[in-house]
């Protein structure tokens, strides 16, 4: 092993957060060992997010190579003319730098609405506004506090993402790596849900209840003074790893207010293929 390499492994360090843990001793933007690579990825499914301070400046061509150790990109938004690579999603709270009102409609994981939902999302923050942050709840944390009653019932439900094209998940299943129970689903864009689903039973929700479905959910997520929940408001140069299969997320309030009150937001993300469909089994 050489020394450099030596030392990039050494100065790699852990501080756990309130969800996740933060890395020091890594710069993105310049050759990373694969030892440090590899404890990364391991890391990754330990903490669920990893954030990376003090990067600097990085290009949207770096962003997809970074991606790339975690598997490979897919990429099924709008690309914004302004985006620097096409696998890289460009959202904004300026219509002419980036895409608006991403991640308002509701508490969510990115690809829900897949066969096979996105293993990763990565973020970089180009243009950090005074205010403006992305909230993330581990969903393990969500299920291990509801009530027994409340577990039960939920593990009966499959979301229904289009139920025509049978895209309908298991709402609680086993994470495809931790297989810690975690949860498939999306707030704002969920066409029902289904009781016992492909069993003797079954049981598709009205439109009513699926509305209720979604605000137990939602109340579950926010409850007790949103304790699970935490905020990461953005400073420049933080780069985010999710677990997108292990955290949820939600764009705050405040990432819609115009560049003229909060100054410019400018957040890149990549998402990585799903290996995995999710499964009770
Ligand atoms: O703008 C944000 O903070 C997050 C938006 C979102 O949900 C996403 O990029 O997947
Ligand atoms: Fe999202």
């Amino acid at each position: 092993m050489s020394t450099a390499r030596k030392m990039a492994k050494s100065l790699y360090s852990l501080h756990r957060r309130m969800i996740g843990a933060e890395v020091t001793g890594v710069k993105l933007a310049e050759q990373v060992s694969d030892e440090v690579i590899e404890q990364i990825k391991k890391d990754i499914h330990v903490h669920k997010l990893l954030l990376f301070r003090n990067q600097g400046v990085i290009s949207g061509e770096r962003h997809v190579e970074i991606s790339r150790w975690f598997g490979e990109l897919e990429s099924t938004f709008y690309k914004h003319p302004k985006s620097p690579h096409p696998d890289v999603f460009r959202v904004s709270n300026d219509e002419r730098q980036g895409c608006r009102n991403v991640g308002r409609t509701g508490w969510h994981i990115d690809g829900s609405f897949m066969q096979q939902p996105f293993k990763f999302s990565l973020y970089y923050i180009a243009s950090a506004p005074m205010s403006g942050g992305t909230a993330f709840v581990s969903l393990n944390d969500v299920i291990e506090s509801l009530s027994e009653e409340k577990r039960e019932s939920w593990e009966k439900l499959w979301m229904v993402s289009d139920r025509r094209s049978k895209l309908i998940h298991p709402l609680i299943y086993p994470h495809p790596v931790t297989k810690a129970p975690t949860l498939c689903f999306h707030l704002g864009m969920t066409e029902g849900f289904c009781w016992n689903y492909e069993r003797d039973n079954e049981k598709w929700t009205s439109w009513e209840e699926t509305q209720n479905i979604l605000e137990e959910i939602h109340e579950e997520i926010i409850k007790d003074n949103r304790h699970l929940i935490y905020v990461h408001e953005w400073q420049n140069g933080d780069f985010i790893v999710s677990d997108n299969l292990a955290v949820g997320h939600e764009a705050t309030p405040e990432t819609q207010f115009s560049a003229s009150e909060v100054g410019l937001r400018i957040l890149h993300r990549t998402t990585i293929k799903g290996e995995n469909t999710p499964s009770k089994a």
